[in-house]
C-alpha cells in the first residue's frame, strides 16, 4: 500500500518511540540497582567476556528463526520468534513500529546486529514495569534475553548521569576517561572507541536504541560473526 505521507508518519512515529524508551529508561533507574555498583569503565570491561557469550546464543536463536537463511529476519520470522521467546505483550502495530526502527540500513530485513537492538528493545518496552515479574514460569527464552539485555541497561544508566533517560556527550565522554579514577585509566585502544562515534544529534544527546548500536560493536559483536560487515 503507498502512501504519500509515509514519511512524516514514520517520522512521528520514530519520535513517540524515543520517548517511550526515554521514559522507560528514566523509570528504570528504580528497578535496576545494579547500575550504582559500576564504579568505572573497567567494571563494565569485565562484564564483555559473559556479554559476547549471551551474543553468541542470541546468534543462535536468529539463526534458527531466519527460516529461509537468507541473514535478515522479516516480520512472520520475527512474530515465531516472539512467541517461542515468550516477548508477546506488545501490539502488532508495536511491534511494526520497532521493526521499522531497527531496520536502520533500510533493507526491509533485520540483520543480526539489528535483530539485538530490536529484541532489546521489546523485551524492555514489553516488560512490567515493577511487581508482577512471574520468576518461577521463566523459561529459556526470557532468561536468555534477561541476562544479556539488564547488564547493558545498567550500563546506560550508570552512564546517563543526570538520569534524564538520554545520554549528554560530555558525561560519557568524561567516564570512558575515568576522570575520577585516573589510576583505572584504560588503555587507549579501549576508551577511543566508536562511543564517541556515535550521533549525538542537535543537542549532544544519544537515547538508548543508538547507544546499544554502539555498545554493541564495543563489545566486540564484530567477532562473535561475519554479521556486522555492512
Ligand atoms: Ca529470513
Ligand atoms: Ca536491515
Amino acid at each position: 500500500m503507498l502512501c504519500c505521507c509515509v514519511n512524516s508518519e514514520s517520522n512521528k512515529k520514530y519520535a513517540e518511540l524515543d520517548a517511550k524508551l526515554e521514559r522507560k529508561m528514566v523509570e528504570s533507574r528504580r528497578y535496576y540497582p545494579g547500575h550504582r555498583s559500576l564504579k568505572s569503565m573497567d567494571s563494565i570491561i569485565m562484564m564483555f567476556p559473559k556479554l559476547k557469550e549471551g551474543l553468541r546464543n542470541i546468534r543462535n536463536v536468529f539463526e534458527s528463526y531466519d527460516q529461509d537463511g537468507n541473514g535478515t529476519i522479516d516480520m512472520e520470522e520475527l512474530k515465531k520468534c516472539l512467541e517461542e521467546l515468550k516477548l508477546m505483550s506488545l501490539s502488532d502495530e508495536e511491534v511494526k513500529g520497532l521493526y521499522g526502527w531497527c531496520d536502520v540500513d533500510g533493507s526491509k530485513g533485520i540483520q543480526f546486529n539489528e535483530f539485538i537492538v530490536l529484541l532489546c528493545l521489546i523485551y524492555l518496552l514489553a516488560k512490567p514495569s515493577s511487581e508482577s515479574r512471574e520468576e518461577e514460569s521463566r523459561e529459556l527464552g526470557p532468561k536468555l534475553v534477561e541476562s544479556i539485555f539488564d547488564p547493558i541497561v545498567e550500563v546506560f544508566l550508570f552512564l546517563d548521569k543526570d538520569g534524564k533517560g538520554k545520554l549528554n556527550k560530555a558525561d560519557v565522554i568524561k567516564t570512558l576517561n575515568n576522570e575520577d579514577y585516573p589510576l583505572e585509566r584504560s588503555p587507549k585502544h579501549v576508551t577511543n572507541m566508536r562511543f564517541e562515534e556515535m550521533d549525538w544529534g542537535r543537542k549532544g544527546k544519544v537515547g538508548f536504541r543508538e547507544f546499544l548500536f554502539a555498545f554493541m560493536s564495543w563489545v566486540g559483536l564484530d567477532d562473535v560473526d561475519g554479521y556486522m560487515t555492512s
